[in-house]
């Protein structure tokens, strides 16, 4: 199994990835934004990195070619989105269709798009989290492969909430991609994703409520 990690940032769900000791081999980190600190902790691991800067091209089509071509310089089998913050064109997700995976911050299909933790706040929900789904042409509309949920907070801030949520991105997208390399996702008659050999219900913890009195 061979995988590349697109990124624009700070790239913790990438090093969580990359530290999670996955069979998987990390065969590249590519980020939009030549100053992405992420790219920096890709190399630490050892892992390939490239840039391919959406300021360098024209329009979303021609970048996406561009970076259609470093990622298939690498031959994966799957792509991962960890913190890319550039919406897609629908013929570059055709060109991986069942092969990308995003972790995205919130559960969908509550809270697409940006800035999800102050939205969440806005709201008043008592329960946010997030979400690891296929990519397919609508944004943050794929197959949700897995979910975890936290408790909002009185006090909370949009920082403290995304903190809170980050803590389990880095523990879902590892596993979502443990499954995925293991073969054990399967897409349903539905389109929705199954995994192969989960247990039937959760063995404790079937709930969590908030707020609890
Ligand atoms: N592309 C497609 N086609 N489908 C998805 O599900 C995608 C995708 C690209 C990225 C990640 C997503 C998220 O987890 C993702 C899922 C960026 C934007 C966005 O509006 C929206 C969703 C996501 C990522 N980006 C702005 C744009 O104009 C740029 C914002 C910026 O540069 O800061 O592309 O939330
Ligand atoms: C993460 O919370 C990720 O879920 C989110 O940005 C953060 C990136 O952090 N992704 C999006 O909002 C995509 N639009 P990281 O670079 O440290 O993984």
């Amino acid at each position: 199994m061979r995988a590349v990690i697109l990124i624009s940032g700070r790239g913790s769900n990438m090093q969580a990835l990359l530290e999670a000791g996955l069979p998987v081999e990390f065969a590249a980190v590519i980020s939009n934004r030549p100053d992405a600190p992420g790219l920096a902790v890709a190399r630490g691991h050892g892992v390939p990195t490239a840039v391919v800067d959406h300021t360098q091209h024209p329009d979303r089509e021609r970048y996406d070619a561009a970076l259609a071509a470093e990622i298939d310089r690498h031959a994966p089998d799957l792509v991962c989105l960890a913190g890319f913050m550039r919406v897609l064109t629908p013929g570059f997700v055709q060109r991986y269709e069942r092969r990308m995976l995003n972790i995205h911050p919130a559960l969908l299909p509550a809270f697409p798009g940006l800035n999800t933790h102050a939205r969440a706040l806005a709201a008043g929900v008592r329960l946010h989290g997030c979400s690891v789904h296929f990519v397919t042409p609508e944004v943050d509309a794929g197959p949700i492969v897995v979910q975890a949920a936290v408790p909002v907070l009185d006090d909370d801030t949009p920082e403290r909430l995304a903190a809170r949520v980050l803590a389990q991105e880095h523990r879902i997208y590892p596993l979502a991609v443990r499954w995925f390399a293991e073969g054990r996702l399967t897409w349903d008659a539905q389109g929705r994703v199954r995994l192969i050999g989960a247990a039937a219900a959760p063995r404790d913890c079937p709930a969590l409520i908030w707020p609890d009195g």
